[in-house]
């Protein structure tokens, strides 16, 4: 399809109340659009970039100005294909995010033209995925009981606890005491700790969670290794999986049992079927991760979590778990679980009215 007009929008939302994560808080959803005009239609997607670079190098300005001066000019005017769009882009190095919010935007547009879901065109069959929540950091344990009670009351699968040191051991044993051992439960560190703190981390051990995500650095694939050794909690990578290579490098250095795959953070949806697939050749399980998408990408990811190897439930969580208005018609739990969208595209575009009244910035290439 020839792409006639790329247009690229700052929105930004609030969340109902801030998500506290061991590098920082957010509390306003500054998001990156992309809208790309093709023969009629218009396909969307998502640059799932936090506002600062405080998880990954990207962030919602950044992004934004990689794909006005770098990346759209690449496929402007141009013919394409979704399947070619990261080939576009060789030259041009890292900015994932950016790179996956274009390429999105492109199979939206195609799917959308050719009435075709982006579950078919993944090849996905289940209808539907369990969903799970990420639960962030606290000021007082009592707090986080109420949180996660009021999850589970909803609904949800499995529970994910943010720590951080200091914000460790009590809070995940608060939750086992108040809801018991059955609840699926599980922890993420964004990095917060080192080698040096194995033998504190070892004291998870006990609490029988599913998993401890990313505890050290991004770059520190070879101490997570040398932690597996020395935890019984399985290790699962995010930030440090940057690409498939990544993947398969960390898969074979045993430093990770699990990986928690994020379109965004590899460069897009068809780079994460690509680490689902090395993970699946290689016996490693993986689940969907979430960067607090709107629908748009919220409803990918669903679609996503629906290939076979994704056997443990994501952060694949209702659009109530953060926004009380969406950019979209809201994703809804149903049942704990999250359907895959089957109309034709991602999913469905954006509300008029609320994307106007979100938008701080806009420019049309
Ligand atoms: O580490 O998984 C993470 C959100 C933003 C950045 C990083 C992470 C997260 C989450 C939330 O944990 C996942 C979600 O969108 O539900
Ligand atoms: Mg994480």
């Amino acid at each position: 399809m020839r792409i006639e007009r790329i247009e690229l929008r700052k929105v930004a939302l609030p969340l109902v109340s801030p998500f506290t994560t061991s590098f920082g808080s957010v509390t306003l959803k500054e998001i990156g659009l992309v809208a790309v005009y093709s023969d009629g239609v218009v396909g969307w997607g998502e640059c799932a970039a936090l506002p600062d670079p405080i998880y990954s190098p990207e962030y919602t300005d950044g992004a934004l100005a990689v794909l006005e001066r770098y990346l759209a000019p690449r496929l402007l005017g141009r013919d394409v294909t979704a399947a070619n769009v990261s080939n576009l882009f060789t030259g041009i190095v890292g900015h994932r995010m950016a790179k996956g919010a274009l390429e999105m935007a492109v199979i939206d547009a195609e799917l959308r033209a050719a009435g075709r879901s982006f579950a078919s065109y993944l090849g996905v069959t289940r209808a539907r995925v369990p969903a799970g929540v990420s639960v962030g950091i606290m000021d007082t344990i009592p707090q986080l009981v109420e949180a996660v009670g009021g999850y589970l009351a909803e609904g949800y699968r499995r529970i994910k606890l943010k720590i951080k040191p200091g914000w460790d051991l009590a809070p995940v044993a608060a939750i086992r005491e108040a809801f018991g051992d059955e609840v699926p439960l599980q922890v993420d560190a964004n990095t917060a700790y080192t080698l040096g703190d194995a033998a504190h981390l070892a004291k998870l051990d006990r609490f029988g969670l599913l998993l401890i995500e990313q505890p050290l650095g991004e770059e520190d694939l070879r101490q997570h290794a040398l932690l597996a050794r020395q935890v019984l909690t399985p290790i699962c990578l995010d930030e440090s999986v940057v690409s498939p290579e990544a993947a398969a490098d960390a898969i074979a250095m045993r430093a990770t049992s699990v990986i928690n795959i994020k379109a965004a953070r590899v460069g897009g949806y068809l780079a994460a079927v690509k680490v689902h697939d090395i993970a699946r050749a290689n016996g490693i399980p993986v689940w969907c991760g979430g960067m607090v998408e709107t629908g748009l990408g919220r409803r990918a990811n669903a679609a996503l979590a629906g290939l076979p190897g994704f056997t443990l439930v994501g952060d694949v969580s209702a659009s109530s778990r953060f926004y009380s208005q969406d950019l979209t018609e809201p994703v809804e739990m149903v049942d704990g679980h999250i359907a895959v969208p089957q109309g034709p595209g991602i999913g469905p575009a954006p509300l008029p009215d609320v994307l106007a009244a979100v938008t701080m910035q806009a420019v049309a290439l």
